[in-house]
């Protein structure tokens, strides 16, 4: 008996997914298609042409273009999958949306997507919508894949905004901003790897204070634990590399941030969250505008106006940890008391060590202050006081003015890092040896040895 039951199952499942192929030519609507459509069913965009309209899909249906072009999206049911598309139009008003992940639609897939919005005042890109319960609930959009996906244009807002829990962002190109977050984020547990961040741009007049990545808490969502690796973050124009602040909401922290290259970005890392890890960065060229440290751990006082539930408090970088980073050419170049980490006084449970910092090979101020001392205070930040750090010296980077950070056989920084459970693999998703290297990659010497642009020749008969 069970098992003529579970047969049936399988039929029905099997059948469920195969679905109809429905396709929309030049000059139809895709809501129209989509209103004589089931569950499971794949809609085709066959036009190059613009598609003018803001799909409301509240079906689990698969949209494939190739290289079909429509203005918005909406996903609001769960399973649903849009690839090889060009999305967004001139002419939407400012709060628009380009691409909306709603409520339930969880498991959706985003995958060879461009998004480009033109520059128009206060239009997201991808924006996940957060749950209606707060800080967390079942409804934000959770599961979905997001790859190969561009986002470029933005202007005044964010350009990919998270929400939900246990989604995957790879592979991204966001890119091209006038004073943008690149990413606000909410909910747990998400992913976002492999991508590259650049070209923040600055215009004076407009209000956003640009970030790489920002949460805040004064929406009452929360934000714990999300994943950012092996990305690289360059050529940011007055902004920050983040902006974490939680307005006393207790559910944000616990991001990790492990394997990036932050290159050339005017401003510093601000975190006033708690249970921040930082390993195996690379830091190069960040803050040279403040000139002070690059991470600013430290801490904010809310008032009932600024906090999220109107209590009076101060929220803390308690619990951050900075290992395995390099810290090249930061904060005042001239100077040898900033440029890598600061932890304010008044923190606890901080964990910093086998950190390399160099000012064009020049040591910083060194300090002998206990710095893995669980809740000491750290009472002199304006030192360099790793037990097994590195002070000074040329990292042996391959090509750094091609901007090539991977290391060469001599480097300093082999085998000076320590073991972390958290960090897997490195930049390149190669193995860590035993030993980890400071900073995002692992030298192989095996590596040096395979010969680079290697080329496949065909051969005419
Ligand atoms: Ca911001
Ligand atoms: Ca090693």
């Amino acid at each position: 008996m069970n098992r003529i039951r579970i047969f049936f199952a399988a039929i029905i499942l099997s059948f469920s997914a195969i679905g109809a192929d429905i396709n929309v030519p030049n000059g139809q609507s895709i809501g129209d298609a989509l209103a004589g459509a089931v569950d499971g069913d794949r809609i085709i965009l066959e036009s190059q042409a613009l598609y003018d309209e803001r799909v409301r899909c509240i079906k689990s249906v698969e949209f494939v273009g190739n290289g079909a072009r429509v203005s918005q999206f909406s996903f609001e049911a769960p399973n649903i999958t849009l690839k090889n598309a060009k999305l967004g139009k001139n002419g939407l008003t400012p709060g628009s949306q380009v691409l909306t992940v709603g409520r339930g639609a969880h498991n959706s897939v985003i995958e060879n997507v461009q998004i480009d919005l033109g520059f128009q005042d206060v239009v997201f890109g991808i924006y996940f919508r957060t749950s209606q319960d707060k800080p967390f609930g079942d409804d934000a959009p959770s599961n979905c894949i997001v790859r190969n996906v561009e986002i470029k244009n933005g202007r005044a807002t964010t350009m990919l905004t998270i929400a939900g829990d246990n989604n995957v962002f790879r592979d991204l190109w966001i890119h091209d901003g006038q004073n943008i977050d690149f990413i606000r984020i909410f909910g747990r547990n998400n992913l976002i790897e492999n991508s590259l961040f650049e070209n923040q741009m600055y215009v004076a007049e407009l209000g956003n204070h640009p970030d790489f990545i920002q949460t805040f808490g004064d929406n009452s969502d929360g934000s714990l634990d999300h994943i950012i690796r092996n990305n690289v973050i360059r050529h940011i124009r007055q902004g920050q590399i983040c902006q974490l602040t939680n307005a006393l909401l207790p559910q944000i922290g616990g991001f990790v941030f492990y394997n990036n290259i932050f290159y050339d970005i005017d401003l510093q890392a601000s975190c006033s969250i708690p249970n921040v890890k930082w390993f195996n960065n690379l830091f190069s060229n960040c803050n040279l505008v403040n000139q002070g440290h690059v991470l600013a751990l430290g801490s904010r006082d809310y008032t009932e106006a600024t906090s999220y539930d109107g209590t009076i408090g101060t929220s803390y970088a308690h619990g951050a940890q900075v290992v395995n980073n390099i810290f090249w050419n930061n904060g005042n170049l001239d100077s040898d008391n900033a440029g890598w980490y600061g932890m304010e006084a008044g923190l606890n449970n901080l964990f910093a060590n086998n950190n390399f910092v160099s000012k064009n090979g020049n040591p910083v101020r060194a300090g002998t202050v206990h710095v893995n001392d669980p809740n000491y205070g750290f009472n002199d930040t304006f030192r360099f006081s790793d037990p097994n750090g590195i002070n000074g010296g040329f990292p042996g980077f391959r090509d750094l003015g091609g901007h090539d950070f991977h290391l060469t056989p001599t480097s300093i920084l082999i085998d000076r890092g320590i073991f972390s459970a958290i960090v897997e693999g490195d930049h390149d998703g190669k193995a860590r040896m035993n030993q980890f290297d400071i900073g995002p990659y692992e030298f192989s010497a095996s590596l040096l040895n395979k010969p680079f642009n290697l080329q496949l020749l065909r051969y005419n008969q």
